[in-house]
């Protein structure tokens, strides 16, 4: 296909204005030409989707599903414009009709279609896999609305709707031809013809999936893929019996239940809770999806018994874990073949990545819920579960306690966990840690039984987007100094390049200014966002995750206060300016989280206005943490705080994009942090705290956080300042009360006080090291040029030599 030119590009959008917005260049707004933008770079992928498309079906390719409840895809116009590789020419072409190109792309609202760390990874996946050229397709549901919008007030998180589709949908192509039809409820008969038993499910509800399409473009390359969202709709537009009946509301109530299905995301990430919604939505979209790769499989090959060869189905965590009993169903009740064949189809197509250790995140579903919503797919689960059962008795030879680890029935629930262990080829962590940590511990008996279906494939980020598209001064000088763009497909041999400038003060000069110049960009945002006015010669010193306790946002706090009191005692300190940066969406329902939001802001209040804070030290709370202000974060941070309790956070994946934009990484030996120590070296990172091990060895041996605080002078009245509180007047004893005594939980379940005194002491060697602006940015440049470990296109290429036994570009 031709280059875009400028005037080509500006002839593009002016049509699309025309034809779709009966304006003209002079008449468009910022909307309209935000979508007139996105229409011409639609056009393109589509054609060219076309031709991939084809491409896959002749050469009979398998093909990979990427299954996931969220997909955060953010922004995607500049991201397609540059993978397309007409950044350029659009900016130009924008500009050239009197519009700022940047407040263009800053109309785009947030594909938010996802809580964080698992969401994020799956949209930087597809990138990977497109740029790959792998046949792929991702799967998810359209929600109405997104992630929720966060405003804070009076310090306190408060929850709006995203209507992310007012403005977004200009990339989503409705594809009524595909629909679906998902069925709840039910009851079964079951009859004999000849020797071969049907089963039939009666009086059912009907709800219709219809798919609306996202085209994905990789870069450098031609081939395209896409991600399919399901939009939930009533077959039925109104019951008109009830409606002549003069039942307004009840003959909409139908179509109500069904179009409930897609309205929303749950917010709730690390956490697993039992609703029937989202039980639905689960099998709403994994049933619509499975349906489609069938039908489209066998209009391909006429027959099922390839189904294996021809398709690999990834699960995203276990909230697609009914691809397995679905897809046996429908080879089982729909194609006619029998349970032996339909096992060995199903068993070597569908894997499954665990993304989380915490208990009470993995799925139990109760029994009566699924054996109502979903006979037959219950009655499936039930037969699984007694050939799962029974294998592990015989090897296990009747230890009740292996069998009641390893049961995907047990006490009226189902857990879907050992559902995919047991009904999957695969089951991968996300980094080495955690994959260790299933192996031996979470998941050990059922890694002894079958030991090679246990894999780890290390979390990636889309090394594209997070750092050449946005922080291009960066781009500009790794590709100066590495020769070339060669590193946007070859992270892994290209970056490591920058290492030999170690020793160049120039190239450390010019790396600080900048970090600084997006230092300047940050602050710009935060003061136009929020009114904030940052201290640029600070060190802005970050923490921006989710709000959890595991993660120990509480600890960075418990530090800072320390500084402060520090200050207070002796206002001459030697301190070099520090910006604390915090940003976090809690669940609605998590009210500890909430509570923590709540004291971040207290002590923002109280170090920003306290005169002795001035020039030294500030706090800030981010409202409405999302991946367009990561994009813009990313590149201005310093430090990089990732602070879990060792052996709680699988991989993280926030540690990773700041790391590559060169940040210094404050953290303990938990996820990928442990691998980034291995390329990085003690010398090159900032560590602390207890290992894996000893956190549970403290744990078994009685660990007692009261004496820590009653013998920590220093600890002790950081404690009671927070309970205290701050001039606000608001006192946070509950806070401490969980640290000391705990409440319904183990007292200071995540250990935030046995780690306190090493976590201060990191924080000095980093303050130390700051000092000296040379050592810094060697060890930035140390970071950079190290990260090409952490690119999405290295897990991808482990992910279809392991697991999936794809061919991709090399
Ligand atoms: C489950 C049932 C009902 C409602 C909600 C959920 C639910 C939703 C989202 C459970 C968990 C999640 C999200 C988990 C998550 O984001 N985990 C993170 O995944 C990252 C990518 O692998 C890792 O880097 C992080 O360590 C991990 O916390």
């Amino acid at each position: 296909m031709e280059k875009y030119t400028k005037e080509s590009m500006r002839q593009a959008i002016c049509d699309k204005l025309r034809l779709n917005f009966g304006c003209t260049e002079e008449e468009a707004t910022e909307a309209n030409m935000l979508k007139a933008c996105a229409m011409v770079l639609r056009d393109r992928m589509n054609a060219q989707y076309v031709d991939s498309r084809q491409k896959v079906r002749k050469k009979q390719l398998r093909r990979v599903h990427y299954m996931s409840m969220e997909f955060l895809m953010g922004r995607s116009l500049m991201k397609n414009a540059y993978n397309l590789g007409v950044l350029e020419p659009m900016k130009a072409a924008i500009e050239d009709m009197g519009f700022k190109p940047a407040r263009i792309f800053d109309m785009e609202p947030d594909a938010g279609l996802g809580n964080g760390g698992l969401g994020r990874l799956a949209a930087c996946y597809l990138d990977s896999l497109t740029t790959l050229e792998i046949p792929a397709r991702g799967y998810s549901i359209c929600y109405e609305l997104g992630i929720f919008k966060q405003k804070i007030v009076d310090g306190q998180q408060i929850e709006l709707p995203d209507n992310w589709l007012d403005q977004g949908d200009a990339w989503l192509v409705p594809k009524p031809e595909d629909v679906e039809e998902v069925h709840f409820g039910g009851t079964l008969r079951e009859f004999w013809d000849g020797d071969h038993l049907h089963i039939i499910n009666e009086g059912y509800t009907r709800v219709l999936a219809v798919p609306c399409d996202m085209t994905i473009a990789g870069y450098e390359t031609s081939h395209t893929n896409s991600l399919r969202l399901w939009d939930a709709k009533s077959p039925t537009p109104i019951d008109m019996g009830l409606f002549n009946q003069g039942e307004y509301v009840k003959a909409g109530e139908e179509k109500a239940m069904s179009e409930a299905i897609a309205k929303v995301l749950y917010p709730e990430d690390n956490h697993y809770e039992g609703k029937s919604l989202r039980l639905r939505q689960q099998y709403f979209f994994v049933s619509a999806t499975v349906q489609s790769i069938v039908r489209k499989h066998i209009q391909n090959y006429g027959t099922v018994t390839n189904f294996h060869e021809k398709n690999v189905i990834q699960i995203n965590d276990t909230h697609p874990a009914l691809v397995i009993p679905e897809l046996m169903r429908i080879l089982m009740d729909d194609a006619g073949i029998s349970w032996d064949e339909a096992w060995h189809i199903t068993v070597n197509s569908v894997a499954y990545t665990n993304h989380t250790v915490l208990a009470e995140a993995l799925e139990r579903w109760p029994q009566q819920l699924m054996q109502t919503l979903l006979p037959r797919i219950w009655q499936i689960i039930c037969e699984i579960a007694r050939r799962w059962q029974a294998k592990a008795t015989d090897f296990y030879r009747g230890d009740e306690s292996k069998i009641k680890n390893m049961a995907v029935i047990w006490d009226g629930e189902v857990r879907m966990a050992n559902l995919c262990i047991a009904g999957g080829m695969a089951v991968n962590g996300v980094s080495a840690l955690h994959s260790d940590i299933l192996r031996n511990d979470v998941f050990k008996d059922a890694c002894r039984m079958e030991p090679e279906k246990f894999k780890n494939v290390t979390n990636g980020i889309d090394h594209r987007r997070w750092l050449a598209e946005i922080n291009p001064g960066l781009d500009s000088l790794i590709c100066e100094l590495t020769g070339g763009t060669d590193y946007l497909r070859h992270p892994g041999t290209a970056l490591p390049k920058l290492d030999k400038f170690a020793g160049d003060k120039q190239v450390l000069a010019r790396l600080g200014e900048i970090k600084h110049a997006n230092k300047l960009a940050f602050a710009k945002f935060a003061k136009k966002e929020q009114g904030f006015i940052l201290n640029t010669d600070a060190i802005f010193d970050v923490q921006v995750k989710r709000l959890h306790e595991y993660k120990r946002q509480l600890l960075n706090v418990m530090q800072i206060i320390n500084l402060y009191l520090q200050l207070r005692d002796n206002p001459n300190m030697d301190l070099h300016p520090h910006t604390f940066l915090f940003g976090a969406k809690a669940a609605p329902g998590y009210a500890v989280a909430k509570r923590i939001i709540r004291l971040i802001n207290s002590l923002a209040d109280q170090i920003n206005s306290d005169p002795i804070c001035k020039d030294k030290l500030q706090v800030f709370f981010l409202e409405n943490y999302r991946v367009s202000m990561a994009e813009v974060l990313m590149p201005a941070s310093e430090v990089s705080q990732q602070i879990s309790t060792a052996g709680k956070e699988a991989s993280g994946t926030g540690n990773m994009k700041f790391m590559m934009n060169g940040a210094l990484t404050i953290g303990t030996l938990d996820g990928a942090n442990v691998e980034m120590h291995q390329v990085l070296g003690d010398e090159n990172m900032f560590l602390f705290g207890l290992k894996t091990e000893e956190v549970k060895e403290m744990r078994d041996t009685g660990y007692n956080p009261y004496r820590l605080y009653s013998r920590d002078a220093t600890l002790h009245r950081v404690l009671d300042q927070i309970s205290q509180g701050f001039k606000d007047g608001i006192r946070y004893d509950d806070l401490v009360e969980r640290l000391l005594f705990g409440s319904g939980s183990p007292a200071d379940e995540y250990m935030l006080l046995a780690d306190y005194p090493s976590y201060c002491d990191a924080e000095r060697r980093m303050m130390a090291t700051y000092r000296d602006s040379v050592k810094w940015n060697q060890m930035s440049l140390h970071n950079i040029a190290r990260s090409g470990i952490f690119a999405a296109d290295r897990s991808i290429a482990d992910y279809a030599d392991t697991i999936w036994h794809v061919p991709y570009k090399k």
